[in-house]
């Protein structure tokens, strides 16, 4: 199999960064620098339980507004990584779905990387809505930046978080690492589908 690597650069008004992904690594050769501590941390956990080797690093951003661009964009320019990396995505499993529970807390991700961008957080209960306000992150952060990933790589993601803790860093990282464990199905190969992109259409763009 040919290696499943990309490098990506995007730069805008807002923000410039470089990214480089080796889908088929082991985890723990990452290198985040974002600029947003709590992300760094986010993206490496993410990574290291999917088993990718990435690098990351936001050259220029505009974060003394806030991490709105820059939350974005990251999701942007990984989800465009992963994307270039699978090339015709001939032989992956397509679909992935996995749960990571953390304390009381229970994310669970549904991934099919069928070509059409959507992402759904759902919250399983009605007291979460403004977690996470005056930190650094948030669950509408969260929100926006799956979102960005799921439409640049062309995948479905739908994220459910069950008994939603009080603390954003919980929730946030839960959710990361369930989005790690099956986006690491997804792109897997299975191969008796040598060569055959995963649907009927004969074509995933
Ligand atoms: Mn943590």
């Amino acid at each position: 199999m040919a290696p499943r690597t990309a490098e990506v650069e995007r730069k805008s008004k807002e923000t410039h960064i470089k990214a480089g992904i080796n889908i088929d690594g082991r985890g723990d050769r990452c290198d985040v620098k974002t600029g947003i501590g709590f992300l760094d941390h986010m993206i490496e956990l993410f990574a290291f339980h999917g088993l990718f080797d990435l690098e990351l690093e936001v050259i220029k951003s505009d974060t003394v507004i806030d991490i709105h661009h820059t939350n974005e964009d990251l999701g942007i320019v990984l989800g465009k990584a992963f994307k270039q990396a699978l090339g015709d995505k001939a032989g992956i499993h397509r679909f992935g779905c996995a749960g990571a529970p953390m304390e009381a807390t229970v994310a669970r991700a549904v991934v099919d990387i069928s070509g059409r961008g959507y992402f759904r957080l759902n919250i399983e209960e009605d007291k979460v809505v403004q977690i996470g306000e005056k930190q650094e992150y948030s669950l509408s952060y969260l929100e926006h930046f799956m979102e960005s990933f799921a439409h640049s790589l062309g995948a479905t993601i739908s994220i459910t978080l069950q008994n939603v803790s009080d603390d954003v860093h919980t929730n946030v990282e839960a959710a990361f690492k369930a989005l790690g464990l099956a986006l690491y199905q997804a792109v897997q190969v299975d191969p008796r589908r040598e060569g055959i992109v995963p649907s009927t259409k004969g074509i995933i763009d």
